[in-house]
């Protein structure tokens, strides 16, 4: 054990308290043993600075830093005069524009690769789904009758290479939002010219002394998150979708037990699926599995974790070893030979657990290199340089793992890979795809809405919990849930994504999933795969009967746990599209502020959707539910049933919904 790890001064953790997954409990009791720590110990060693957490210091100059108490928002500025307001949202405003780049750039890697691949100068990828890149393609306005592919794939790329690099317009996708939320947009100034422009606006605005109006920040917001969903996120789906397959359902297994000992186990951990594809074909490469052969293993055995991990899972059912919270506990296994790590969630703690346990960390990005870490450039026009060069250097580390190993016991099977266009399928069937199933079980009642749950795991709350009651409490209700991210492997593990797990779901919704054959909770895939919900609101309101906007429908989101800056992208765009959006954790406002009412009101009566806070998994079902229901009521769907407003010990003891609304 290497001494440099060693945390003698950490008090105890209470480990039953700070995470609900099982595998990651017992790792962290091993690594109690073991004298190791994680950010579960850390967390639980740093408190969080109260006035950063309400968003109330800046130090966008040195004239400052400036910080304002947050229990008397009104009573102090900062040094140049700027209000709480000025200040949280200019603090919001460069939380969104990191968010969005980090999407945007990710989409924008893909774009890159679809052009050298389109031009022929990557071999190594192809387009795997050309029906997607006809859709795609007619979505955006290309013609595609009598053309060949290739020449609409130039199309395609030089049409959404202006999500990007376009100064003036609309980016592409536009032509994909519901006619009457575009007006809004358009009404209110905030339709996305490119990301570029629309990033660095933002943080020119929020410069010292530039946009001092929070309200007008907060539009640049939006145009910004938007520049994101519809943009880059949507890039970066749909263009791994023509190059990689798009994802249909899979049964797949989640957790730590799909790490086996026998095996030389290799993580991939990150966001972008290029080099887990390249992966993918290496680990089936017979020279290497001969190798590892040799080297007295069983086999390779490849796993993901957090987003790509999540894509990968719904693309191809590669199995995953668990999310953000969990990524450090994996390696106190001791069973990890190798992880390779791209882009974004990548804790620098994972370096010292590495070395403690003999894992080969490697960085593959050349944006995303680790102090003291070993770096394999990963390079789209040769990738299995890199990837083959991991799977080397992991059957290395089999044939000498010194470690003890301990691999928790807990694998959960699911089923995983729900495409919008598969949902679309999967209610319409071969010959009459469509989401009209979807809107009529809506409009009769027996679907309630529709929850979009997504995002990290955070270890400022316990792991898990609060994602799989709020589903848990949703799904009872008759909402259906929609996932994706760091929140979809929590439900899986929980074993909400079986087929029969319908039977948690009330009367309603469990009659639906039991004739379609599917689990009440979808797992759509990573972050970026956020834009499927967006693709699949916006065919909710062109199918009819759910009003003329998304900001109409009876449907929700949640971040339970979140954590990133690129939630709170995901949350400003899903608020500007819409959508009734509820975070846990913290939020980064106080709430008697401007700038807070605007955002958890004032949106919402300009045409749009709001946000809306709650921590506890219950009290954000009711708001969630009680969102839906009054969309309900504005589309005079409630049927017989009035809208009822039950209070917490009501819904917990609620067990049976009634069938018809
Ligand atoms: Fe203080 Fe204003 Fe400078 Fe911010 S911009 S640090 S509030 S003086
Ligand atoms: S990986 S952004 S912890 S979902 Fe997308 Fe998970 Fe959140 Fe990272």
């Amino acid at each position: 054990m290497a001494e440099e790890v060693k945390n003698e001064k950490k008090k105890e953790l209470p480990i039953a308290q700070v995470t609900t997954c099982k595998s990651t409990q017992q790792m962290l009791r091993k690594a109690a043993e073991d004298g190791v720590e994680t950010a579960f110990h850390r967390a639980a060693d740093m408190k969080a600075c109260p006035i950063g957490a309400d968003s109330a210091c800046c130090k966008h100059c040195s004239m400052g830093p400036c910080r304002l108490s947050s229990k008397d928002a009104y009573g102090k500025v900062g040094v140049c005069g700027a209000t709480i307001d000025t200040i949280a949202s200019r603090n919001f405003a460069r939380m969104v524009a990191s968010g969005a780049a980090a999407h945007t750039d990710h989409g924008m890697s893909m774009l890159d690769v679809f052009r050298e691949v389109v031009a022929g100068k990557i071999k190594d990828y192809q387009i795997k789904d050309e029906q997607k890149l006809l859709e795609v393609a007619e979505s955006v306005g290309i013609e595609t009758a009598g053309r060949e592919i290739k020449e609409i794939a130039v199309d395609l790329y030089e049409e959404l290479e202006r999500t990007y690099t376009q100064v003036e317009g609309e980016i592409p996708f536009v032509t994909r939002v519901p006619p009457k939320t575009l007006e809004k947009w358009r009404e209110l100034g905030i339709v996305p010219r490119g990301a570029m422009r629309e990033i660095m606006e933002i943080m020119h605005r929020t410069h010292m002394g530039v946009d001092q109006d929070y309200e007008n920040t907060t539009k640049q917001c939006s145009r910004t998150a938007l520049s994101d969903g519809w943009g880059g996120s949507m890039v970066a789906t749909e263009i791994s979708d023509i190059l990689f397959g798009t994802p249909s359902p899979v049964l797949a297994g989640v957790d730590m037990g799909c790490l086996d000992e026998k095996q030389v186990n290799i993580i991939v951990h990150g966001h972008e699926p290029n080099m887990f594809e390249s992966m993918i074909a290496s680990v089936n490469d017979p020279k290497l599995l001969k190798e590892a052969e040799k080297a007295g293993a069983e086999g390779l055995n490849l796993l993901g974790m957090c987003c790509s991990g999540a894509e990968v899972l719904s693309r191809h059912g590669v199995p995953h070893a668990g999310n953000f919270m969990s990524t450090e506990t994996v390696l106190v296994t001791g069973a990890v030979d190798a992880m390779a790590v791209d882009v974004q969630c990548i804790k620098q703690g994972l370096a010292p657990l590495a070395e403690c346990y003999g894992t080969k960390l490697f960085t593959t990005n050349p944006r995303a290199h680790i102090e003291g870490v070993d770096h394999i450039e990963f390079v789209e026009h040769h990738p299995r340089k890199c990837t083959d060069k991991v799977v080397k250097e992991a059957i290395k580390r089999f044939k000498g793992r010194k470690a003890k190993i301990v691999i928790p016991q807990n694998k959960s099977l699911g089923i995983h890979g729900f495409s919008h266009e598969y949902i679309n399928y999967m209610l319409g069937g071969t010959f009459r795809a469509s989401y009209v199933p979807l809107n009529d079980n809506i409009i009769n009642g027996r679907i309630r809405g529709v929850a979009g749950v997504v995002g990290c795991t955070n270890p400022r709350v316990r792991q898990d919990y609060v994602h799989v009651e709020l589903v848990k409490e949703l799904i009872k209700n008759d909402v259906l849930v929609v996932q994706t991210g760091c929140s979809q492997i929590s439900l899986a593990k929980a074993g909400l994504m079986k087929p029969d797990s319908s039977v948690l779901a009330g009367d309603g919704l469990q009659e639906v999933c039991e004739t379609v054959g599917m689990p009440p909770v979808l797992g759509l895939g990573s972050c970026v795969d956020n834009s499927r919900i967006l693709i699949a609101c916006a065919e909710m309101v062109k199918t009819g009967g759910l009003g003329e906007s998304i900001a109409d429908l009876p449907v929700a989101g949640a971040a339970p746990e979140w954590m990133s800056e690129k939630a709170i992208s995901i949350g400003q765009y899903f608020v500007a599209s819409g959508v009734f959006t509820v975070f846990g954790v913290t939020f980064p406002t106080i709430a008697e502020t401007k700038f807070h009412k605007l955002l958890f009101d004032g949106l919402e009566r300009q045409g749009l959707g709001k946000l809306g806070f709650a921590k506890d998994p219950y009290e954000m079902a009711a708001l969630m539910i009680d969102h839906i229901d009054k969309k309900r009521e504005a589309l005079g769907i409630m049927g017989e049933r009035e809208r009822v407003l039950m209070d917490m010990a009501d819904r917990r003891d609620l067990e049976v919904i009634p069938d018809s609304f």
